[in-house]
């Protein structure tokens, strides 16, 4: 007779709604006034479940702008997750390396980074009236994160002891 061994598992999760203080579209969206560099930005809100802010629309821009001006000191400026560092002159998501940024709002004689080479990645200016500036990747600058789905939900899995961690 062979013994038989009945194994239960229970997984347990918890999903929440994306913290939805700034709602634009289908985006939620969340500032961190800590400077960071590029690569900084990009860890932070990956550890939030987001990405990089990427305007999308002249609308969405202004949005964008709008915040930063309610929440940062003036001339404040913000990462956008937008790079052409993996392809010199094409900027695309910086998450995403296969995703182009189709809307792009330069502001004037930008981007030179040909010019003054390795300013390949781009940062939103109040001074440029929300336009964009494209900029060395090892620059300091405020984030905001973007949740490109207000309805992506943020996951906890509960351990052996039913403890989130
Ligand atoms: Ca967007
Ligand atoms: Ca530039």
């Amino acid at each position: 007779m062979s013994a038989m061994t009945f194994v239960w598992l229970s997984v347990l999760l918890v999903c929440v709604h994306a913290d939805c203080q700034w709602q634009f579209g289908n985006s939620c969206y969340q500032l961190l006034t800590g400077k960071m560099t590029f690569d900084e930005a990009l860890q932070a809100c990956s550890a939030m479940g987001a990405g990089l802010v990427v305007p999308n629309s002249q609308n969405e821009n202004q949005f964008i702008w709008q915040m930063m001006k309610n929440h940062l000191p003036s001339d404040g400026r913000v990462w956008i997750g937008c790079t052409n560092k993996h392809t010199e002159g094409q900027w695309m998501y910086a998450a995403d390396t296969g995703k182009e940024c189709k809307f792009i709002d330069w502001a004037p004689n930008e981007p030179n980074g040909q010019d003054y080479g390795g300013e390949d990645c781009a940062q939103m200016l109040d001074g440029k009236a929300g336009k964009w500036i494209d900029i060395g990747c090892s620059a300091v600058a405020p984030v905001i994160c973007e949740y490109y789905s207000s309805l992506e939900m943020t996951c906890l899995q509960a351990d052996a002891d039913g403890r989130f961690a």
